[in-house]
């Protein structure tokens, strides 16, 4: 009868042990998964350079192949380095992304925006984050220069 309450007694402290254990092991879960976020959250974006065109006044956009990790914050820098005004449409790009700001000036643009405007010499930051693996699209949106060949290839993985 001492043995069998006995026997009980060490199963309950055992099981207790491994109950406080688990608990243990989910709060420094939580604790490391939070802390991931916040890292996440505070990342430095990773600078992607575009330039609209060059000083010859090609109609290209060099790089025309991105590349992209979904989750991942980047920094867009473009610039417009040719005599002529250009356009940066990336519309399904944009819309698979979350943007978190366009810096103007004192002003922080935020929202859906699809297409930027630069006029010669004119540069531009975006800051954004790739929600969407999938592979997409961007051009210049001006009569003509799509089709010379001012066009480029997205993949975000
Ligand atoms: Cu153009």
């Amino acid at each position: 009868m001492k043995l069998i309450f006995a026997r009980t007694n060490i199963l309950f402290i055992v099981k207790q042990f491994f109950k406080t254990c688990l608990i243990n092991l989910v709060s420094l879960l939580v604790v490391f998964g939070l802390t991931i976020s916040t890292v996440l959250a505070n990342q430095t974006p990773q600078v992607v350079k575009i330039s609209l065109g060059n000083t010859a006044g090609a109609l290209k956009f060099f790089p025309e192949h991105l590349e992209f990790r979904a989750g991942q914050n980047y920094l867009l820098e473009l610039d417009n380095p040719s005599p002529i005004k250009h356009y940066f449409t990336p519309k399904d790009f944009a819309d698979a992304s979350w943007t978190k700001k366009i810096p103007v000036g004192k002003v922080e643009v935020k929202g859906a925006i699809h297409e930027l405007e630069l006029k010669p010499e004119g540069e531009a930051q975006w800051f954004l984050t790739p929600m969407k693996a999938g592979t997409y699209k961007f051009y210049c949106s001006i009569a003509g220069h799509r089709e010379s060949g001012m066009i480029g290839k997205i993949i975000v993985k």
